[in-house]
This record gives structure tokens, sequence and C-alpha cells, in this order.
């Protein structure tokens, strides 16, 4: 049995928790999730019915991790030897900006796409605030560094990268300077190439 088992659907943020587990060089064995018959094992690990969800089956037994930012934030601690872990210096930029990323940045995002924007009296209540001030915020950190963390990559890029790779694949970020140039050193990470193609794969299978 393969350490991991990953339910995931290829058209969905199941393409971050793999990039996460090809960076961590994890065994894993996927599930894809077809959403009109979701099976009663994924359900029973993740109520909630949502991928990526995966469960590890660790020497003490199974362990469910569900939300794309904790699901790689989980492999990070499970293979150090990945190297993908922040040092004391980089641990507050390491967790600040994933957190910012799964919180303010996904809400902005999700409600601009649904057409929701809180009026001026309600972004005291919004914790992203405005979508303009969660994007400027975001492009203030990545201005002046290669990396979340500075010049090293951490698990933390895997997340706020997607974030902001798939946020410009579907113009929901804006396309400045900052987030293209950051999109690019994510795409040429060796492990989304590989988790991307096969997404892809899989993607252009289910098409056929
Ligand atoms: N908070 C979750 C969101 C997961 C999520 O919404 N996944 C969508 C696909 S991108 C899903 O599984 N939708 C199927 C459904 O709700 O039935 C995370 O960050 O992982």
């Amino acid at each position: 049995m393969a350490d991991y088992t990953f339910f995931t659907n290829p058209m969905s943020r199941g393409q971050i928790a793999r990039w996460a587990l090809h960076e961590a060089g994890a065994d894993y064995q996927q599930v894809i999730i077809d959403w009109q018959a979701k099976p009663e094992a994924f359900l029973s690990a993740n109520p909630m019915g949502k991928v990526p969800t995966i469960v590890h089956h660790a020497d003490g037994g199974d362990r469910a991790v569900t939300e794309a930012a904790a699901i790689c934030l989980y492999l990070a601690e499970m293979h150090p030897e990945a190297g993908l872990l922040p040092n004391d210096g980089q641990t507050a930029d390491y967790y600040r900006w994933t957190f910012f990323a799964a919180g303010p940045v996904e809400a902005a995002i999700t409600a601009k796409a649904l057409g929701f924007a809180p009026k001026a009296e309600q972004e005291r209540m919004a914790g992203w605030g405005n979508f303009e001030k969660t994007m400027s915020t975001l492009e203030g950190h990545l201005a002046d560094r290669e990396w979340v963390c500075g010049d090293v990559f951490t698990m933390a890029d895997v997340y706020v990268g997607s974030a902001v790779d798939w946020g410009l694949n579907f113009g929901t970020v804006p396309p400045n300077t900052t987030f293209v140039g950051y999109a690019e050193r994510i795409q040429a990470r060796a492990a989304y190439k590989t988790a991307k193609a096969i997404d892809g794969a899989l993607i252009a299978e289910m098409k056929k």
C-alpha cells in the first residue's frame, strides 16, 4: 500500500496537493473523484466531500488531512528530507503568507468571481477587507524577494504560488510584473511540471 491515498479531481484544487506530493517526494495512490458518485471512503475521510483530501497511512493509524493549505504544510513536515520547511528566521513568513493566501486571497478571489464586493462599511467585517488591498498586500510582499520566505523555496510557495498561478490563468489576479515573475519561477520547478503533466493528461482523457 502507498503511504498516502490522494482523493482528487484533475480539474480542481487537487492540483495544488498533487504538486505538494511531488515536491515532498511522497508515495501516493490517487483516487479520482466523480462529483456525481463520491465513494464512501472519501466521504468518511472528508464529510465535506471536497478535494483535495489525503489519507496518510501512518504507522500509528490513518490520518485524514483536508484543505489544500493544510495538506501542503503537513507534507512538508512529514518529509523534512525534501527541504521544504522554513528555517527559524523564515517561519513567520512561512505561516503568515500561507494563511494569508488560504484566507484573504482565497476569499477575495472567490467573492470577486461570484460578483460580490463588500461595501466600504462592510470591509472591517470582511477578512479580506477588499480585493485591491489584498492583492496589493501580497504583491508588496513578493515584490522584493524570489520566494515567500526570501531566497529559498519552501512549501509555502506551493500554496501561495498556486493561488497566483491559477489567478493569472483565470484572469482573477492582476497580471503585474511581480505576480508574473513569481509564476514563471513557480512553473520552472521540476515537481510542478511533473504534477501538472499528470493532471493535464487526466483532463485530456476526461474530455475524450
Ligand atoms: N477549502 C478547500 C476547498 C476545496 C474545494 O472547494 N474543492 C472543490 C474543487 S476545487 C470541490 O471539491 N468541489 C466539489 C464539491 O464541492 O462537490 C481547500 O482549500 O482545499
